[in-house]
């Protein structure tokens, strides 16, 4: 097929990807300078064709956040509270196991958990906790703690980074979610979250994650501080540890919402920028299975049109969601199943639901009807 490319520089990338050859950081960096984003949508939809056909993958899932007490506080996040806040909370575990269970179906695959570094919550706490809900809802997958969180845990434990995980692990965490990575550039994370763990330091944990056989997600926040450059380092870095591990599953570039942060005077990201990083991720993680565009982050009608830029994930039914929401996002915290496969189909995609580690879930009438 001819396709029409505004910006005659990024020929040459069009031939790469066309050969399927790997992508340069110089490539990167022309990639985000372009504002040809027809001729990168091309690119990124040849891909994720290449990869996934037609199919759009979601699930069924709920987000649990047990506390949003944070010892961190990151200039990005509207999210952590001092435990003194009037307005923070700490779920008691049989609280955490109450709200895993409301509005509870044989829908739900996976609880999504993740929370603030709690000074006093013990690595024995989140081991009871996962315990209890494995007890409660044994079929159900639990995608848990970012590297950051284990990082903290590590610390307060005086034990290694390998010891926490194989201690999670044997709790019950099945697999890790992508979040903390920010950006890795040093320079950028002394100034939106110089208390948490490195780039060097999140790489290191995910990739001691991978070792022991726990499969993670990634991410990247953007529309903040950051350059071109950062963005395609950040980009490099995940892709460099993918070829050494394969342990990432699915990408997930992360607008920046600045509402209610120490960075409220920074605009919010445009949807042109959104449907961009998609793009790019896409043609630069050539090793990492899947891209989702988050519909909470980045508004349902622009995950919508990810899936025609690269994207072939839409996340979840999620529930209850808060990190987004305190930083101000206007979207609705939770989608019905059958909206989901609404966004997917009027996109001309073909709705497959999946479980965490991408395998198709069946369903008969009777277990989705309380969704649907
Ligand atoms: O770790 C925090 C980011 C992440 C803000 O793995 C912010 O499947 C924007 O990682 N504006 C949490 N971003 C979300 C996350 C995630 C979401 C969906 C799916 C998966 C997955 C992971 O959100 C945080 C941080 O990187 N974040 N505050 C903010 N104001």
């Amino acid at each position: 097929m001819q396709i029409v490319i505004d910006d005659h520089r990024l020929k040459p990338i069009l031939d790469k990807v066309e050969a399927g050859v790997r992508l340069s950081y110089e490539d990167g960096l022309a990639l985000f300078r372009t504002p040809d984003i027809l001729a990168l949508g091309y690119m990124a939809n040849l891909v994720r064709e290449r990869l996934h056909g037609s199919v759009t993958y979601f699930n069924v899932n709920r987000h649990i956040n047990p506390t949003d007490v944070c010892v961190a506080s990151c200039k990005l996040c509207a999210f952590g509270k001092r435990s003194k806040d009037p307005n923070a909370y700490t779920m008691s575990l049989d609280q955490v196991w109450e709200v895993a269970g409301q509005g509870w179906s044989e829908s739900i695959t996976e609880f999504h958990i993740v929370g603030g570094l709690h000074p006093e919550l013990t690595l024995d706490w989140y081991c009871q906790m996962l315990r209890g809900l494995k007890e409660r809802f044994p079929q159900i997958h639990l995608k848990a703690f970012t590297m950051v969180e284990i990082g903290y845990f590590a610390e307060r434990t005086h034990i290694g980074i390998e010891e926490t995980l194989q201690r999670l692990k044997d709790a019950g965490v099945d697999s890790m979610p992508g979040g903390g990575a920010e950006i890795f550039s040093d320079r950028v994370r002394r100034i939106i979250c110089d208390h948490k763990i490195t780039g060097e330091e999140w790489l290191q944990t995910a990739r001691i994650a991978h070792r022991l056989g726990l499969h993670s997600n990634c991410t990247m926040l953007y529309g903040h501080i950051e350059n071109e450059e950062d963005r395609v380092d950040h980009l490099l870095k995940l892709r460099g540890l993918q070829d050494e591990t394969a342990g990432f599953q699915t990408f997930i570039p992360l607008a920046f919402h600045p509402d209610n942060t120490a960075l409220r005077h920074i605009p919010k990201t445009t949807g042109f920028l959104d449907i961009k990083n998609i793009a790019i991720s896409r043609l630069m993680l050539d090793n990492i299975p899947h891209i989702k565009a988050y519909w909470i982050m980045m508004t349902p009608a622009i995950a919508q049109i990810a899936q025609r830029f690269g994207a072939d994930d839409l996340d979840g039914t999620v529930v209850e969601e808060k990190i987004y929401h305190d930083a101000g996002a206007t979207t609705s915290q939770s989608m019905r199943r059958g909206e989901l496969l609404r966004l997917i189909r009027t996109a001309g995609r073909e709705p497959v639901e999946r479980d965490t580690l991408y395998r198709p879930v069946t369903r008969t009438e009777s277990t989705f009807t309380v969704l649907v």
